[in-house]
């Protein structure tokens, strides 16, 4: 019987490869390992590479160990999406996960990333507001506050003009692979027409 288990095994390998070798490891995640996140972020979605259960969750930690709490876990095999509570504030994080795999074995692991978000600059938003609204109250602040809108003003039209020119620089690749064939018809023509001349 023993003799049999060994070339036994290797022929449902190689019939079964997925199933032989279905331990549930990460595959990819989002937030990434040392992934530094400048968003809001309250979702993290784990991709396994193999078929995982209901029982597969994640825990994050703060970098002082507290747990944070997680509003909602689905499982839609191989992705696990866990839904926080609240959108993390900035900070270092530890994402721990333990997956049950479809052939009944439990694995684990974890990975950390930052958050550097969002916080900072949503309160940047408020303050230029606020900035904003003081400005029509009091009269000596309103100029160089302006003066400060008119230079973000101009910073955006900048950061525009860029991002079109970046849309432009895509047309100009195109113009860029047809103009040999236009050249090519222009010669082709001008040759045809003079024969015929
Ligand atoms: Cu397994």
């Amino acid at each position: 019987m023993m003799k049999w288990l060994f070339p036994l095994t290797v022929i449902m390998m190689l019939l079964f490869p997925s199933q032989a070798l279905s331990h549930a490891h990460l595959e990819s995640s989002s937030p990434s390992g040392g992934e530094d996140v400048e968003e809001k972020l309250e979702t993290i979605e784990l991709v396994f590479d193999s078929g995982i259960e209901e029982h597969t969750t994640v825990t994050v930690f703060d970098d002082e160990g507290e747990e944070l709490e997680i509003a909602e876990e689905i499982v839609d095999s191989p992705q696990l999406t866990a839904t926080l509570a609240e959108p993390l504030a900035s900070g270092d994080y530890t994402a721990e996960w333990q997956a049950l795999a479809t052939d009944g074995h439990t694995t684990d692991g974890s990975f950390s990333f930052t958050v550097s978000s969002d916080e900072a600059a949503s309160s940047d938003q408020e303050s230029e507001e606020e900035s904003r609204d003081e400005s029509e109250n009091t009269s000596t602040v309103e100029e160089s506050v302006n003066e400060d809108i008119e230079n973000e003003a101009s910073e955006n039209e900048v950061s525009e003009s860029d991002e079109t020119a970046g849309e432009s620089d895509d047309e100009n690749d195109n113009w860029l692979l047809y103009a040999p064939i236009a050249i090519v018809l222009v010669i082709g023509g001008y040759f045809v027409l003079r024969k015929k001349g």
